[in-house]
């Protein structure tokens, strides 16, 4: 925002919460209001219980509520109605993911003048999902407003001009999809990135090295230190690493002794119902195995429900030994590019689910796995724990060759450019 110069239109995170527009910290900020029922309708509803879960192929099953569509609308229209209001004639204006699909047509009927792109941070099912969606002929052509359409991965651009097709009378010629009225609309993947040299400097700073040695003591010097860090979130496939772990152990291929497995779990939308079983879940497979393998002092599981500050974070990045990374179905997943990032020293290894939109460009230096498959992910993890030096140093530098020449600013750059050569 700040390298872009432009006003940023969002919602506080509180409820009726929305002081006039101001500047701070170099940007321009436009708050927008959403009440107390909204929240509950438009957020925790149709956002995080019916898009989220569909979403994520279905891992979770989504709920259709018509009230909750008509919380939508009303909330798109009135980001639509300030995004007019404070955008400069020809203005290019970026909209950001599945909260805000319907907002490109409203846009462009109240400001035919302004360019429009939009980009989706998840995924974007297949027609046999979203199908499901009583309104998806109206989603589709709100994301048809838009002149881009940027998606994390290749197949889910397929997947969106495949239903565009189907549901909302668009053609594809030539790879842009044609409008009844001739207007062309671009889909395209643009896989997003991270601050690359923020986490580079973080893992190069000797306060953050020093306590990655003293976290690697705190959890008792094991042989392996194995960590996962993510949203509390069911598309995060923490069960299935804890069912891998605890079958490792149970069947003595790793001991207590020998690996530990840090996993941080950031509380995430805790008022959505799924939410707060996925946490039952997972903590009393966290506790089952703690009983089972851990002794007074040293759990095998080091379970932490919070959030981190970025120092932290990055000093848990460098104590791991393998990075586990397994969502049934993510987005991108930006921790693993961050792992990435953080390891100059070349050591250390990943383990990434084929479902993480990063398995499309990290494949070659990670172990890619199937999550649902336990005895797979189970070997490959073992695999990852025993890996030789030069082994890990070469898939390191594979990796990092590919991070670190595609961070943020290039994405930026990238969709930025594409949308303003239409
Ligand atoms: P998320 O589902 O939130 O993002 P992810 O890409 O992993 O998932 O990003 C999470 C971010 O939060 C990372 O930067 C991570 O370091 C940070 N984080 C996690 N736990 C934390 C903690 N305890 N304390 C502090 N920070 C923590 C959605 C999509 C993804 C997509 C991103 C970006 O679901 O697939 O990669 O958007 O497009």
């Amino acid at each position: 925002m700040r390298a872009y110069d432009g006003a940023w239109v969002g919602w506080t995170g509180s409820p009726d919460d929305a002081p006039p527009p101001f500047s701070t910290d170099d940007m321009d900020l436009v708050p927008v209001p959403l009440s107390a029922e909204e929240i509950a309708l438009y957020y925790e509803g149709f956002s995080n219980a019916t898009l989220w879960p569909l979403y994520h192929d279905v891992i979770v099953q989504p709920e259709y509520h018509r009230e909750w569509w008509d919380a939508y609308r009303a909330v798109n229209q009135r980001f639509a109605r300030a995004a007019a209001e404070v955008a400069a004639e020809n203005a290019v204006v970026f909209i950001q993911d599945y909260q805000l699909q319907l907002v490109p047509q409203l846009l462009r009927e109240l400001r035919p003048d302004l360019k429009i792109g939009f980009f989706l941070h998840i995924p974007f099912p297949p027609t046999e999902l979203f199908a499901q969606l009583p309104w998806r002929r109206q989603i589709l052509e709100g994301l048809l407003g838009a002149d881009l359409v940027g998606f994390q991965r290749a197949g889910a651009a397929s997947n969106f001009e495949a239903l565009a097709e189907n549901f909302a009378s668009a053609t594809l010629v030539d790879e842009t999809l044609v409008l009844d009225h001739g207007r062309e609309v671009l889909a395209r993947s643009f896989p997003i990135s991270i601050e690359v040299e923020e986490v580079a400097k973080l893992a190069d700073d000797p306060d953050v090295q020093q306590r990655a040695a003293t976290v690697r003591e705190e959890v008792g010097s094991p042989k392996y230190i194995l960590l996962g860090v993510d949203r509390l979130d069911y598309t995060k496939g923490i069960g299935h690493r804890l069912k891998a772990f605890g079958e490792l152990l149970a069947q003595g291929d790793i001991t207590p002794e020998e690996a530990v497995l840090v996993q941080v779990a950031t509380p995430s939308r805790e008022r959505v119902e799924a939410y707060q079983t996925l946490r039952d879940d997972v903590e009393l497979a966290v506790g089952r195995i703690n009983g089972d393998y851990g002794r007074i002092g040293h759990p095998a599981v080091h379970y932490l429900h919070s959030s981190y500050d970025r120092p932290e974070l990055v000093s848990l990045l460098l104590a791991a030994d393998v990075m586990v990374v397994t969502p049934l179905r993510d987005g991108m997943n930006l921790v693993a590019k961050e792992y990435v990032s953080a390891r100059s020293d070349l050591r250390g290894a990943l383990v990434l689910s084929e479902f993480a939109g990063a398995a499309d460009e990290m494949g070659d230096g990670a172990f890619l796995v199937n999550p649902h498959d336990i005895d797979g992910l189970k070997r490959t993890m073992l695999a990852a724990m025993r890996l030789a030096p030069d082994e890990a140093e070469q898939r390191m530098k594979l990796l990092r060759d590919h991070v670190l020449s595609h961070d943020i600013g290039r994405w930026a750059t990238e969709i930025l450019t594409a949308l303003r050569a239409i």
